[in-house]
């Protein structure tokens, strides 16, 4: 109960990979490159404390294994770089300043280490639990520890270079490390990706949402599958409620190319209402800088959105209204109908036993406008509900506005703004009589989306509307928008390099969205697939990220693309946007990148891996010294699957 209450909080990610403009590091990176000369937790935490968060997450360590405070059991943390002399201490400056705050302090510790020497062996579970030790006990009360699961074999290990296996569900012996955890810091929660059931569960994406459908269970032995994690187990047999964890800009560390794609207030909303809306908690990712700041576009991201929180959530209508339900458990006041708004989560609504199918009316008095319904189950006592609608009273007729499924410890739904004098919860499924603990009604102003811009193969430009009521605004010059700027009356040609800047704007309320930016390269208009007589490859160059092109499927790993660009460039790197289905991926996760002049004779220019693509496949932008090409060559060498199933939805290339 004590963290299903904080409902909001912080991820920060801070590492070596700061510094090089990597999502994974290798485990050979000099250590020396960690030097955050501003460095300064307070601010990070005045940031999460303005933004109504209740608790940070710190990667102490992450995958790279460089460890963020000076560990007694390896030479690769900050005790040996010069940041500091070899005195700094982030977990320690982080602890400090959230006990300041008054936040909550966590920790994220990787068990993969790329940089150990005995990781695979038995001796690494001795280290890993030896590092757990040191931050279980000299830094204060943890209120959650993060065992992220990702693992994607290839690492330097302590010089070896090599790819290293391990069984996961066996390995780490999870029951004796939990035993430690748990005697070391007993009010803690436990994360983990799944497999090793733990108190909190991942909801299977990264991209900030959980199932509509939200059970708080699972079961403790047996194979947990991608849709258990994404909507819980309705029979599950331990409470194992969802955490949504997500970044602010598309990846988790701090990339300068990402400056611009900080997530808008619509986006977070969304988030919000895909999260904490459908019985989750939200975990929201910071990247740091390499000064050791967050940026000032996320802060101003993450406050605007705490506005817009607070502004949709500011006057519960429920509060001066009349509850009346259609059965009472015995009839007994302290199960009255009127405990679901008292303002109080102690208190609920409850039925007889034997009665599910149950209602819930709250009267107005008078016409009343809303468009919002957050509706609680006491979950001290079990997760009930299966399906529910709520209705309005609209000019004496009941009209149905949502439809849903479960509860949980708080859901909120959305429909357009509606008149009614009354609204009625209308339970018609639950595994046992349901108990309501609270019901808010809110009217949120509305928010506009921004539009979505795409430039397709012939370097047409696109701007999408997100809605029909809004008109489009856009600039070519990197400046913002406003309704000055150019109207969008439909594609329009561009040719060479651009940058498109588009809001909506919304002529009856004169509000505008945030602003869509789009950097578009060359355009690729006499670009050839070599050797695809399929028509469909052309998906991958056609700008719409929602359409994909698999290879054929009897091709085996390595898979090449070429393409022929029409004539030499001088290209400096490339991007990848992997399809974006739920089941279709083919996601590359291991490429080989070469560039022809005359499609015979290749020369490598870059290789590598896309890291943490599966679990956040957002562009893959791999930059290499300046080559001249005409043809370019991708070659897919292992996908996300482990097996030869490649696709792509996006390739684009980076000129000078
Ligand atoms: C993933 C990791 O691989 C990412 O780098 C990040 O730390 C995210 C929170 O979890 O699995």
């Amino acid at each position: 109960m004590r963290w299903q209450e904080m409902e909001y909080y912080a991820f920060v990610h801070f590492s070596l990979n700061t510094y090089t403009d990597q999502s994974w590091g290798y485990g050979n990176e000099d250590i020396d490159l960690f030097n955050p000369g501003e460095l300064d937790c307070r601010q990070w935490a005045r940031i999460c404390k303005e933004a109504g968060m209740k608790g940070i997450i710190l990667t102490a360590k992450h995958h790279c294994g460089f460890c963020l405070w000076p560990s007694e059991y390896t030479e690769y943390s900050v005790k040996n770089t010069s940041w500091r002399g070899g005195k700094g201490d982030v977990v320690r400056e982080m602890a400090d300043a959230c006990r300041e705050y008054d936040l909550k302090f966590g920790i994220y510790l990787s068990p993969w280490d790329r940089n150990f020497a005995d990781y695979g062996k038995p001796e690494y579970i001795t280290y890993f639990r030896n590092q757990l030790t040191e931050l279980l006990t000299n830094y204060g009360p943890v209120f959650e520890i993060w065992f992220d699961g990702a693992n994607g074999g290839s690492g330097y290990y302590g010089g070896a270079n090599e790819e290293r296996k391990i069984d996961p569900s066996s390995y780490y012996d999870w029951e004796n490390t939990y035993k430690l955890v748990r005697e070391l810091q007993p009010n803690i929660v436990i994360w983990n990706d799944g497999g090793d059931r733990a108190d909190l569960r991942w909801v299977g994406t990264e991209a900030g949402f959980v199932g509509e459908t939200n059970w708080s269970l699972l079961n403790k032995t047996g194979e947990v599958t991608w849709n258990m994690l994404h909507y819980g187990l309705e029979d599950g047999d331990s409470w194992v409620p969802a955490e949504v964890n997500t970044s602010i800009r598309p990846e988790w560390f701090y990339h300068p190319g990402e400056d611009a794609r900080v997530k808008t207030k619509p986006q977070l909303m969304d988030i919000y209402y895909n999260s904490i809306g459908r019985n989750g908690s939200l975990l929201l990712n910071f990247p740091i800088m390499p000064n050791g700041l967050i940026h000032p576009n996320d802060e101003h991201a993450a406050l605007e959105f705490a506005k817009a929180v607070e502004e949709a959530f500011a006057v519960d209508l429920s509060e001066n209204a009349r509850a009346e339900a259609s059965n009472i458990r015995g009839k007994e006041k302290r199960f009255g109908a009127a405990n679901a708004i008292d303002g109080s989560k102690e208190t609920y609504w409850a039925t007889d036993d034997s009665v599910i199918n149950a209602s819930l009316t709250i009267d107005f008095g008078k016409p009343t406008s809303f468009n919002r319904f957050l509706v609680q189950e006491y979950i001290r006592k079990g997760q009930r509900v299966k399906a529910f609608t709520v209705e309005a009273l609209v000019d004496g007729i009941w009209k149905e506005l949502a439809a849903a499924s479960t509860i949980g410890y708080k859901r909120i739904l959305r429909f357009p703004t509606v008149r009614a004098t009354a609204i009625r919860l209308k339970i018609s499924d639950a595994k046992s009589c349901p108990l309501i603990s609270n019901i808010d009604i809110y009217n949120a102003p509305q928010i506009l989306e921004p539009p979505s811009i795409i430039r397709n193969q012939s370097g047409e430009v696109i701007i999408t509307p997100a809605d029909d009521e809004s008109v489009l605004y856009y600039t070519l010059n990197n400046q913002d928008p406003t309704t000055a700027s150019k109207k969008y009356s439909g594609p329009f040609q561009t040719e060479g390099k651009v940058e498109v800047s588009a809001i909506a704007y919304e002529p009856s309320s004169g509000k505008s969205s945030p602003v869509c930016r789009e950097k578009f390269d060359l355009p690729r208009k006499n670009w050839k697939i070599v050797g695809a007589a399929d028509e469909k490859a052309y998906a991958v160059l056609d700008g719409d990220p929602l359409t994909a092109w698999h290879q054929d499927s009897d091709k085996k790993m390595p898979i090449d693309l070429v393409i022929d660009l029409g004539k030499e460039q001088i290209l400096t790197g490339f991007r990848y946007f992997p399809d974006q289905g739920l089941w279709g991926p083919g996601i590359i996760t291991n490429y080989r990148f070469y560039v022809s002049s005359d499609n015979k004779n290749w020369k490598l220019a870059d290789q590598g891996e896309f890291s943490n693509i599966k679990n956040n496949p957002s562009w893959q932008i791999k930059m290499f010294a300046p080559e001249k090409a005409r043809y370019l060559k991708l070659q897919s060498l292992r996908n996300t699957e482990g097996n030869d199933n490649t696709g792509y939805a996006e390739i684009d290339i980076i000129t000078k």
